[in-house]
């Protein structure tokens, strides 16, 4: 983390203590004003405070007198005194408790002065009796907010997003690749059927050779990034281990590169297991899941008079003692997924539905080809994406950098579709600089050939439903992506009344990310998706699944409604830097996930389809 980041974080936080501890309001906005004006100061604040002084310090915009002597003070010491002392002042139960998302420096104050809570323990009891809804400003609606935040809250520290499971996983294979040589290894569990979030990585790596079985565990112990080893287990066949996450993103609020020497930083159990050869196939059906996939398919296997464990598919077992493979009874199946499901009168499940959810009837040999579910969509199939940000707003490429990237990546068309005036804080274009901005891509076309630069906007959809711009504005676009941006709070029923005013709006193509929920962070709308559904389905709007992992938005459940109510939907990368195009197969998998037929997704329609498609709202 920067040092202006660092200070920023620390103001914030006296700010805050400031409110907690009931100071007048005028001083704690003081230091959330400047804390503002630091994190976006281009240049190291503690050189300016060093080299230039307090004068220097004062000419920048909402840093008085008081302020400039507190960066001094940080640029000399690296700590700030007065948050020393409010930090002691403060039980340290309540500042836990305003790590909270939703709960406020306000509300925990009133929660702390007049219902007594110091900490999440007496914060639960005063939910759990009831005496919560005694307090001020405290409804039944009130306190089901909280509830959720509290809720996620938990789960967030015992689960870890999608995008950066994929990335500690992946460094996990490399690591053990060069040891393994051409040993069949995998990731398994919820991190292979794509779950948007995982509680632990499952690791298979099948070897008959005891000297590389030794290697690989030997090398995962040591593994850069391992901070412990988690007893349990006979160690030669499964071990487990602490890792660093550390993962750099834009959107994490860890630095994840810690100084060296230091362990901090959120950190992932990583469970390797070490299996023969032979049983590859039965062990990463097993270890791939779900639980409830298992135990259907367990079920199945006995209807049929046979016995599945994660060594294979055995014939009929009246033993109680000892499991099959262990009497060396041969396997009817064992060393591949398909040999299994095949043997069991079904047809290769992909990963993503092994949700016991219909999954089984859905993928028996014997059900008729016309019933059987179409293709879902795959990575290699996108050729568009719909939902791309650039330096016109909060983005880092230009148009043609954009352009470029994107067909790079083997896409046909690409929309620009920077922010709306409402995005103040991501710099969302007015209409003057829109209608400019239209220009731009425009003139981008003529310099760069082989692929379709489209003109678009995400445009905010206002808490009354209404849309950023006027019509005569959105109708010079070629895409219009309507998203929901602020106030996403709001009740389910006027959300739902909000989304509606927008996909029934004419000129909007794509809702983007429908809920605004973020994974982990933020619950978001929550809007009746049967009534959305059957909008988007009449007036061909498509329904979003944004890909970044920290929304994946539709989610999966979502997406297999609007998919039973035949919508079509988009899987954009929303992107604003060249990586975010790498999220795409995040999207992809929420996609599958959700039973989403390739032809239902218009990124993998080809350019004419696509084009005519856009064309019919203008
Ligand atoms: P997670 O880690 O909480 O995100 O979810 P999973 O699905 O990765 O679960 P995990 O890591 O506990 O176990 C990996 C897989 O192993 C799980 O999907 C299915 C299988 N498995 C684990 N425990 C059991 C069990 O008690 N019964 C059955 N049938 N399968 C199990
Ligand atoms: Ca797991
Ligand atoms: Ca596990
Ligand atoms: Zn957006």
């Amino acid at each position: 983390m920067s040092d202006n980041a660092h200070l920023a974080e620390q103001l914030d936080l006296i700010s805050k203590l400031l409110e907690l501890n009931g100071a007048d309001s005028f001083r704690a906005s003081a230091n959330a004003r400047a804390a503002r004006a630091i994190e976006a100061w281009p240049a190291d604040i503690c050189a300016v405070a060093r080299d230039r002084g307090k004068p220097a310090l004062m000419e920048i915009e909402g840093i008085g007198p008081k302020l400039a002597d507190k960066i001094i003070e940080y640029s000399r010491d690296g700590r700030i005194k007065e948050l020393d002392e409010l930090r002691a002042a403060t039980p340290a139960g309540l500042l836990d408790i305003m790590q909270v998302p939703g709960l406020g420096p306000k509300t925990v104050r009133m929660l702390w002065q007049e219902g007594k809570v110091v900490d999440r323990a007496s914060l639960q009891r005063i939910i759990d009796d009831g005496t919560i809804l005694t307090l001020p400003r405290m409804g039944a609606k009130a306190v089901e907010k909280i509830k959720a935040s509290l809720a996620l809250h938990v789960e967030a520290a015992q689960r870890l997003r999608l995008g950066p499971a994929a990335a500690v996983a992946d460094r996990v294979l490399a690591a053990l690749r060069p040891i393994v040589g051409d040993s069949p290894m995998a990731f398994a569990g919820s991190l292979r059927r794509g779950k948007d979030t995982v509680g632990d990585i499952d690791v298979l790596l099948a070897t008959d050779n005891a000297t590389i079985s030794r290697a690989a565990h030997e090398a995962f112990i040591t593994m850069k990034g391992v901070t412990g080893v988690v007893a349990g287990g006979s160690a030669e066949t499964r071990t487990s281990v602490q890792m660093l996450v550390g993962f750099s993103s834009r959107w994490d609020e860890s630095d994840d590169s810690p100084p060296a020497g230091e362990q901090a930083g959120p950190r992932v159990q990583v469970d390797l297991r070490i299996m023969p050869k032979a049983s590859f196939g039965a062990a990463i059906m097993y270890f791939t899941g779900s639980k409830e996939h298992n135990v259907a398919m367990r079920l199945r296997a006995l209807d049929r008079g046979l016995t599945l464990n994660e060594y294979g598919l055995f014939p009929e077992d009246n033993s109680t003692t000892e499991a099959p493979h262990k009497r060396g009874i041969a396997p009817i199946a064992s060393d591949t997924e398909e040999a299994i499901y095949n043997a069991l009168g079904l047809r290769f499940i992909p990963p993503e539905l092994r949700e016991n959810a219909g999954e089984l009837s859905a993928f028996a040999l014997d059900t008729p080809p016309a019933s059987a579910p179409a293709a879902l969509v795959s990575l290699s199939d996108i050729r568009a994406d719909l939902h791309a940000h650039t330096t016109a707003s909060d983005g880092v490429l230009s148009i043609v950098a954009l352009a470029t990237e994107a067909k790079r990546r083997g896409f046909h068309t690409i929309a620009v579709t920077d922010h709306s005036k409402s995005s103040v804080i991501a710099g969302g274009l007015s209409p003057e600089r829109l209608r400019a901005h239209i220009g731009a891509i425009h003139a981008a076309r003529g310099e760069i050939d082989g692929i379709t630069i489209l003109a678009g906007s995400e445009v905010d959809i206002l808490s009354d439903g209404s849309l950023d711009y006027d019509d005569d504005l959105l109708a010079a676009l070629d895409v219009v992506v309507a998203s929901p941006h602020a106030a996403l709070t709001q009740d389910s029923a006027t959300a739902t009344k909000r989304l509606l005013r927008a996909i029934e709006h004419p000129l909007v193509h794509i809702l983007g990310h429908p809920t605004g929920r973020l994974v982990l962070r933020r619950p978001g709308l929550s809007p009746d998706m049967a009534t959305l559904v059957a909008a988007a389905k009449q007036h061909a709007v498509a329904l979003e699944i944004n890909a970044h992992w920290m929304r994946l938005d539709l989610r999966d459940t979502h997406i297999r409604q609007s998919v039973d109510a035949g919508c079509v939907l988009a899987i954009n990368c929303d992107v604003h830097h060249p990586e975010d195009f790498d999220n795409l197969k995040f999207g992809v998998q929420t996609a599958r996930r959700g039973w989403l037929p390739r032809e239902r997704c218009i990124n993998t329609w080809d350019a004419p389809k696509l084009h005519t498609w856009l064309k019919a709202k203008r």
